[in-house]
């Protein structure tokens, strides 16, 4: 990692009202959240993510499905917010009109104080029953068999309203994005100055837009990566290094140059 985020990066959000910090896997990498890039382990190593995030997966074989979705919620339960989300706190609190946009499931921005973040792809902790109404799922008291460290087949739970299947509360593959929380992020990203792009491949759409979104209505895209990413051309800065590092670094140096000047 650049030993300071290089000046500009900093100035730019210094000088930003309005911000969109846009969030993949990586952020949570150093929470000890493995991202969709890493491969999966246990139970289900012999299986690709983009597989077995599908309604025909879930379909095909319910418990096999649910049980990864909580054997990824377990593990969320157990991870803490890093230095990575809690910059990107930092900044809503300093730029009050930042807007978090996440591909990410788990809630760990909403634990690093991040009041309002539009998660695209849902959450894993919002199951709902199949049928079409989506009744919302309210785990028992017991909360049903915890997964065990290796994972497991955990039978789905049934609706108690309707008596469906309950299913994780994400967006499969082939899924449409919810249309509220995806017109909110793109006109966030049509109107910002700013858009920091964290620990995201850029590989998987519709949200794979939104930074282009940015680039294209004229704001300046900030990456924080320490891999390259085809988001790498539509960025004015490219800040290769770990979120939980470089963000606590460029929020610092963007508050340093305020006090400096
Ligand atoms: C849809 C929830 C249509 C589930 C997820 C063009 C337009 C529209 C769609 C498509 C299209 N082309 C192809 C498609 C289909 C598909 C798609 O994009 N496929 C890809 C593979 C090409 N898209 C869809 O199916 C979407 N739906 O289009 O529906 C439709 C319309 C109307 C009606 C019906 C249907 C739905 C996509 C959402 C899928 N669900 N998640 C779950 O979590 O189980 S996506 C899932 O994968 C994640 O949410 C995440 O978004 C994505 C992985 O991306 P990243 O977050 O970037 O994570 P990744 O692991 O890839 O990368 C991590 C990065 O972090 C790396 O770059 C790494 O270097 C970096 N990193 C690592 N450590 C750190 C770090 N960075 C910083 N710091 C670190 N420490």
């Amino acid at each position: 990692m650049d030993e300071v985020p290089p000046r500009r990066a900093a100035q730019l959000l210094r000088d930003a009202r309005r911000v969109v910090v846009f969030t993949g896997a990586g952020i949570s990498a150093e929470s000890g959240v493995p991202t969709f890039r890493d491969d999966l382990t246990g139970l289900w190593a012999r299986f690709d993510a983009r597989r077995l995030a599908t309604a025909t997966a879930f379909h095909a074989d319910p418990d096999l499905v649910w049980g990864w979705y909580e054997w990824r919620r377990t593990r969320v339960r157990q991870a803490e917010p890093n230095p990575g989300h809690r910059a990107i706190a930092t900044i809503e609190a300093r730029i009050p009109g930042t807007t978090v946009v996440t591909q990410n499931v788990d809630d760990l921005h909403e634990r690093a104080g991040s009041r309002a973040a539009i998660h695209l792809h849902g959450s894993l902790f919002a199951p709902r029953c199949v049928a079409a109404a989506g009744h919302p799922f309210r785990s028992t008291p017991d909360g049903g068999p915890a997964p065990s460290p290796d994972g497991g087949r955990i039978p789905p739970p049934r609706c108690a309203s309707c008596g469906a299947l309950v299913r994780p509360g994400v967006v499969w593959f082939g899924e449409a994005l919810p249309e509220a929380a995806l017109t909110a992020a793109v006109e966030a990203a049509a109107a910002c100055d700013v858009l920091l792009a964290v620990g995201t491949s850029g590989l998987v759409y519709p949200a794979a837009e939104i930074p282009r979104i940015a680039a294209g209505s004229g704001a300046a895209v900030v990456q924080v990566n320490p891999e390259p990413t085809p988001l790498d051309r539509v960025c004015a800065v490219n800040l290769r290094g770990a979120a939980a590092e470089v963000l606590p670094s460029l929020v610092g140096a963007a508050w340093e140059v305020a006090r400096n000047g």
